[in-house]
């Protein structure tokens, strides 16, 4: 049985849980132990305890710690990616992609830990001082979902312990197999005792607790728009600061001067890769009328093409969808888009392997109005909706009617269109090119409008949310 980490010490939770492959129901992996409310007591004392002597710690010791952790992440890539795409279902490449991702995260803000800035101003008072610094926010409460089971951790988790935070990670029950490793290599990384801890449990034992305890000083999520809204109202009531990361219903726009097997590649891969299962999925494909023929022609030729199976097995281009309630809710979603009248051009079916696993065919559905609700609401599988555009001013209106803003993309060779688009699209990430999902670990990450609220995740920027500003003025 996989323990909690809690104050530097493996402990015992107050129930298990078991997972299983969503490949292979009948594989096992393993039993979790599910924090209740004295294991999360413990955890947040010993993080609070902790805090105090971590908050002044040695950006060196940060740096050698990050790095111990990033190249064990990094050394162990093969096997971790196995763990990962048994428990989340990705494909075996793209599993050990995301576990090469988390090293690399780890090793990035290793770096990032030395360049801690401030400001050295003149006072307008004659003979003084101004310096403007950065501090630790102090405990810092994680909350991770089940689709990237090491690289969302791993890029909360690194920028925390980087700005000399300390950390409770409360991984999605989905998969806390990946997260329970991480937090197996952080614990020999040689940190003090409470610094970091791991609750695997509910999001209503564990997560209710940490948006809740006024011992944490900052929330970091990434999930769903309605656990996302019920976040930041108890953060909100008691003035934590938090940063959240929700949902997205992405547009690709497929202009009628875009070459089309980029355009085909980018909405294949940022559509039904990773089985769609990410808020960065392209789900609207809007297409210039003038190459919607052919540009539907050209996906379904693709998407035969397309093997779903075993996450494990070589070959493999989709793995299966990750459990039982996400497969009813995109079976759900496809029948809506059928009884509200859009028509399917390819997929959508149940699919039968070799084992008992959640198979999905991709759907592409086609003649889609904007006005739909299934083009509307984020469904996070393998579903795309082509909406058809009569030019790029039409497209980038239909790109822009969304209460959602995290990625949008667009297709053209046209360096007016693309210039344009980069300025009017209301996301926080713009792809021109290249397919939404898929994105960078040294840059901001983060939407607009309905995606996200709170300061960017990432890169540089990652320092707004895990620092606090402190200005000392000094008369000499
Ligand atoms: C990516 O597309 O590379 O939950 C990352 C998600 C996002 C991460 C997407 N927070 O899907």
């Amino acid at each position: 049985m996989k323990q909690l980490y809690i104050n530097g010490q493996w402990l015992d939770g107050a129930a298990i849980s078991t997972t299983r492959n969503p490949s292979d129901r009948s594989d096992v992996i393993d039993d979790y132990a599910v924090a209740g409310a004295m294991q999360v007591e413990m955890a947040l004392e010993a993080a609070r305890a902790a805090s105090e002597n971590w908050r002044h710690s040695g950006v060196q010791q940060r740096a050698d710690a990050l790095e111990k952790i990033g190249a064990e992440i990094s050394e162990r890539k093969t096997e971790l990616g196995t763990l990962l795409a048994r428990e989340e279902g990705k494909t075996l490449p793209e599993a050990i992609g995301e576990v090469g991702r988390a090293a690399a995260i780890f090793k990035f803000f290793a770096q990032e830990a030395l360049r801690i800035r401030g400001d050295k101003l003149a006072s307008v008072r004659p003979g003084i001082e101004v310096d403007v610094t950065r501090e630790p926010v102090g405990v810092v409460g994680i909350i991770a979902p089940w689709n990237f089971p090491i690289a969302i951790p791993a890029w909360k988790v690194a920028p925390a312990l980087a700005y000399g935070n300390c950390v409770l990670l409360k991984p999605a029950e989905l998969v806390p197999g990946c997260s329970w490793a991480m937090a197996e290599i952080i614990s020999r990384a040689g940190l003090p005792e409470g610094v970091f801890n791991l609750l695997t449990g509910p999001g209503r034992v564990v997560g209710e607790a940490m948006v809740n305890d006024r011992r944490v000083d900052a929330i970091s999520f990434t999930g769903s728009v309605s656990t996302g809204s019920r976040v930041l109202a108890a953060c909100a009531a008691r003035r934590a600061k938090v940063q959240l990361e929700m949902g997205g219903k992405n547009p690709l726009v497929v202009l009628a001067d875009a070459d089309l097997d980029t355009a085909v590649n980018a909405a294949i891969q940022g559509s039904f890769f990773s089985t769609g299962q990410r808020c960065t999925a392209s789900s609207r494909l809007i297409v210039d009328e003038n190459i919607h023929a052919a540009f539907v022609a050209a996906m379904i030729a693709r998407l035969k093409q397309l093997k779903v199976g075993h996450a494990l097995q070589a070959g493999i281009d989709i793995g299966p969808v990750v459990d039982q309630s996400q497969l009813d809710q995109d079976l759900r979603y496809l029948q809506i888009a059928k009884d509200e009248g859009a028509r399917l051009a390819f997929g959508g079916e149940r699919l039968q392997r070799e084992t008992d696993g959640y198979f999905l065919n991709p759907a592409l559905f086609v003649d889609c109005d904007p006005a739909m609700q299934h083009t509307r609401e984020e469904i996070f599988g393998p579903v795309a909706s082509v909406i058809p555009a009569k030019n790029y001013e039409h497209a980038l209106q239909l790109a822009n009617d969304t209460e959602f803003g995290l990625t949008a993309g667009i297709c053209t060779t046209s360096l007016k269109y693309a210039t344009h688009f980069k300025r009017h699209a209301r996301a926080g990430m713009v792809m021109v090119n290249v397919p939404t999902a898929g994105v960078d670990y040294h840059v901001p990450f983060g939407g607009s409008k309905g995606s996200s609220y709170g300061a960017r995740e990432q890169g540089s920027a990652a320092v707004e949310f895990f620092t606090t500003m402190k200005t000392s003025y000094t008369g000499c």
